[in-house]
């Protein structure tokens, strides 16, 4: 192991922990994971079951497991039980949702989602009992308030939404990536600052009973691999 030192630029390292399988269990490990994925929906029928909310403090410590640019980590997570906010939150998404649908989104973009079934009607984000909205931090702060540059911020955060997703698909619950656009009004309600910029709007909680979801289907691998 390598000795912390004084150098800004110093290289630390420790041990890698790593779970080393055989072939096979590799190959049933990633069917595993592939067949459980497959299994994920988005829900837009949920039910108003109450979730623990140590169910999503598991959750959101597994988004943070995340890799990131530098390790910058420029995410910040806003978990949302209480009605009230949860009501606000539904009315100003509305709002703008109902100039979405109404024209703002321009016609091509109404036909691509047409097959979706979607509208500017959201009891979703009342009735369902988690709401987390993902900020990413487009830039740090030091202590004496100036700005830190952070890289890849989308992608960082992107990739800690999809273990988000993940951890709470595997937890045996439900989700919704919604993004009501624009969705500015989330800093306001969730008191989070300018440097912060919301991107999905994440509704989390049990699929109502026969909740109904959009006949689908996913490209098969040739469509999305190419191999060299
Ligand atoms: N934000 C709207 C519209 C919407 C846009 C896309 I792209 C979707 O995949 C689904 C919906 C809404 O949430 O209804």
């Amino acid at each position: 192991m390598s000795q912390p030192s004084d150098n800004p630029l110093a290289y630390i390292t420790e041990p890698l922990e790593f779970d080393r399988r055989d072939d096979a269990d590799v190959l049933a490990g990633a069917r595993d994971f592939r067949d459980q994925q497959a299994r994920r929906r988005t829900v837009r029928d949920f039910s108003t079951r109450p979730v623990a909310r140590e169910v999503i403090e598991t959750c959101i410590e597994a988004a943070g497991g995340a890799p990131s640019g530098a390790n910058q980590q420029p995410w910040h997570f806003v978990a949302i039980s209480d009605p009230k906010i949860k009501s606000r939150i539904r009315h100003a998404a509305e709002e703008e949702e109902r100039a979405f649908y109404a024209g703002r989104a321009g016609q091509e973009w109404l036909e691509a989602l047409a097959h979706l079934g979607t509208d500017d009607n959201k009891p979703f984000l009342e009735e369902a009992p988690w709401l987390i909205v993902i900020f990413a931090k487009r830039w740090g702060e030091d202590g004496d308030g100036h700005r830190i540059k952070h890289y890849y911020v989308p992608e960082s955060v992107g990739i800690a939404s999809g273990f988000l997703i993940s951890a709470i698909h595997r937890a045996g619950l439900a989700s919704l990536t919604h993004t009501p656009a624009p969705m500015k009004f989330l800093n306001q309600i969730c008191g989070r600052p300018e440097s912060e910029k919301p991107v999905i709007l994440l509704v989390v909680g049990h699929p109502k009973q026969d909740a109904e979801v959009p006949k689908i289907t996913k490209y098969p691998l040739r469509e999305i691999s190419s191999w060299i």
